[in-house]
């Protein structure tokens, strides 16, 4: 299989964080017409944006010929089967999986915003990328090693 290379964001803080992402790490592995290619270590990070408990956050590469569109149903698809809600914006919430790069293209749907918005701010999602993709090239971004440096002062530690 020739797949378009995929990185997804995983968050959880509530309920079992820990399970909850390794979890969310074994269905994606599982979905359809994809394969798990590298899966971060999982770090454990405080709130950004949002309340609650810290946050377990990783990161995980996959290779899929499914199109951005079907994806992200699938994705929705897990992140139901393990009950998230949405009761508020950045509510606590047992898992978050959001899409952030597909191949290195950039697209702008109702749904779907790729590269993701905001992840060149989260040190949550850019120390886990930086460990299983360090020369990725994020589409009209300044180098990893600068957003990097820029997302120093945010509390991340590796689990
Ligand atoms: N996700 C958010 C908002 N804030 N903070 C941390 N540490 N980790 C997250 O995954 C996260 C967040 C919105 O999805
Ligand atoms: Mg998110
Ligand atoms: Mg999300």
């Amino acid at each position: 299989m020739s797949g378009n290379i995929v990185y997804i964001g995983i968050g959880s803080n509530l309920g079992n964080a820990i399970d909850n992402v390794t979890g969310a790490i074994s269905s994606l592995g599982r979905l359809a017409d994809t394969l798990l290619e590298k899966a971060s270590s999982l770090y454990r990070t405080a709130p950004i944006d949002a309340d609650g408990d810290d946050y377990v956050n990783a990161v995980v590469k996959i290779s899929t010929t499914l199109t951005p569109e079907s994806l992200l149903k699938a994705l929705w698809q897990i992140e139901k089967t393990f009950g998230r809600q949405r009761p508020y914006r950045n509510a606590p919430r047992t898992l978050d999986l959001d899409m952030l790069l597909y191949n290195a293209d950039c697209i702008s749907t109702a749904h779907l915003t790729i590269p993701h918005p905001r992840m060149t701010e989260r040190a949550f999602v850019l120390v886990p990328l930086a460990e299983i993709a360090p020369d990725i090239v994020i589409p009209k971004q300044e180098p990893l090693p600068i957003l990097l440096e820029r997302v120093k002062n945010q509390e991340i530690h590796r689990i």
